[in-house]
């Protein structure tokens, strides 16, 4: 695997950590093996653990009112690639691109696939995108995409995701999601039945495109870009969509497309019961669809989603899979240190559900005995469980303290030379 950061730099700013941590380390262990529980296991476990980063998170984001740019932003979509590539060498948890389209387009397929390749990524999902007008389209979705009520404009929609499913191919992908922002802003303005037909029409010619291995995932969203009422808005309609599509049809839950304090950790438990979770778009939210970094607001949450999957991998085995990845927007950080802690952050809550005795908390819940069955998850989020991911980077060729090598790798400054500004660099404000 080649690497963007000199491995070398990596290996030095590890030899500063390196005491600290084995110290750390071995306290953990001693407080976990009181509780029957092997750290190395925690660690291997860890080591496992993989979250896709979005290409779309590279650039600053911004909101409708301003874009903030950074320095040195990727200007397309190879140097997107090489920004991953960075947050993957640092982190070893981010080996999965998901690309959107047609902000990530490319001619030459190939030559991005052997550039991923060389990194030792690969990409995830592919993203289509018919919430906004392209240079040159014939039609536009001001009135809505898929659900149009104009059929030259629904074919054009559809036309749009069965190329992004042909790109995703060249590509080695596997899947395609599709959020639209189609829906009303007013009462009356589409027949909120009809809407949802049409969706439905348009969703089978894109099924029908899908290669025997790929699999559509469907994300809802509560509202936004529509006020008044939104197709996809919520998981009710998304699983019957995806009952009405058939097996390759599967539901994303983005965490932040939720009204406030809505128990998001049991749609995750509904969905994996009927088998229709299919993935995951993770950030973290204070009001709506705020994209913020993964786990800045409520960890629990992110624990609490973790805690489900657990169970259902614990049911299902090896058959239970989900395509995870990270949908955020960087407004005031660097968006290579946010998308690696954000990383950080999914994969701690990925090890703190494993820490759960789930022995323990099925006896606990049979006996009625409510405050132990809380007080057994909350031992396994209050767990610092910081060693276990930094051994875990550090054995898999990262850094202990991914931000910190960044930093002094001086990877920024040599962007911000090798890439200039220019007007509108980033793909889009909007996520
Ligand atoms: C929009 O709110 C969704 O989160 C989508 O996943 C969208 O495609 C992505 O955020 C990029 O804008
Ligand atoms: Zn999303
Ligand atoms: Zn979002
Ligand atoms: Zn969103």
């Amino acid at each position: 695997m080649s690497t963007i950061i000199d491995q070398n730099l990596v290996a030095r700013h590890n030899g500063q950590l390196q005491a600290n941590l084995h110290a750390d380390y071995d306290a953990l262990a001693g407080v976990l093996s009181r509780r029957g529980v092997d750290i190395e296991t925690l660690t291997v476990h860890a080591q496992q653990f993989a979250v896709a980063l979005p290409s779309w998170g590279a650039g600053t984001g911004g909101t409708r009112f301003a874009r903030f740019p950074g320095k040195g932003e990727p200007r397309n979509v190879f140097e997107k690639l090489d920004d991953c590539a960075v947050i993957h060498q640092l982190t070893r948890a981010t080996p999965g691109i998901s690309l959107h389209f047609p902000w990530d387009r490319t001619d030459d397929p190939k030559a991005l696939r052997e550039q991923a390749e060389s990194h030792g990524l690969y990409f995830d999902a592919v993203n289509s995108n018919t919430f906004q007008d392209q240079q040159g389209q014939e039609h536009s979705y001001k009135y809505g995409s898929l659900t149009a009520q104009s059929a030259a404009t629904r074919a054009q929609a559809v036309q749009h995701n069965i190329d992004c499913i042909e790109l995703g191919r060249a590509l080695g992908s596997k899947a395609l999601t599709v959020w639209i922002g189609d829906g009303a802003n007013f009462p009356g303005q589409h027949n909120l039945r009809g809407s949802l037909e049409r969706y439905l029409d348009s969703m089978r010619s894109i099924y029908a495109a899908l290669p025997d291995d790929w699999q559509v995932f469907i994300e809802h969203k509560l509202f936004e870009p529509a006020f008044y009422a939104t197709t996809i808005a919520d998981w009710g309609t998304s699983f019957a969509c995806a009952q009405q599509l058939g097996p390759k049809a599967k539901c994303l839950v983005d965490l932040g497309h939720h009204a406030p304090n809505t128990n998001i950790e049991m749609i995750v438990a509904r969905l994996a019961q009927f088998g229709k979770l299919g993935g995951f778009h993770f950030n973290d939210s204070k009001y709506g669809d705020d994209d913020l970094d993964s786990g800045s607001i409520n960890p629990f949450q992110l624990f609490l989603v973790f805690n489900e999957l657990a169970d259902a991998a614990q049911r299902e085995g090896a058959s239970f899979k989900t395509a995870n990845m990270l949908d955020q927007s960087h407004n005031v950080t660097d968006p290579i240190e946010s998308l690696m802690s954000s990383a950080v952050e999914v994969q701690r809550a990925y090890v703190q559900a494993a820490l759960v005795d789930r022995a323990a908390l099925r006896g606990h819940q049979e006996a009625n005995d409510v405050l132990q069955a809380a007080q057994t998850l909350k031992q396994a989020f209050r767990t610092d469980v910081s060693p276990i991911l930094a051994m875990a980077r550090q054995r898999s060729g990262g850094a202990i303290d991914p931000v910190g090598a960044y930093r002094a790798a001086g990877y920024r400054e040599q962007a911000a030379v090798a890439r200039p500004a220019r007007a509108g660099a980033s793909s889009s404000g909007i996520v």
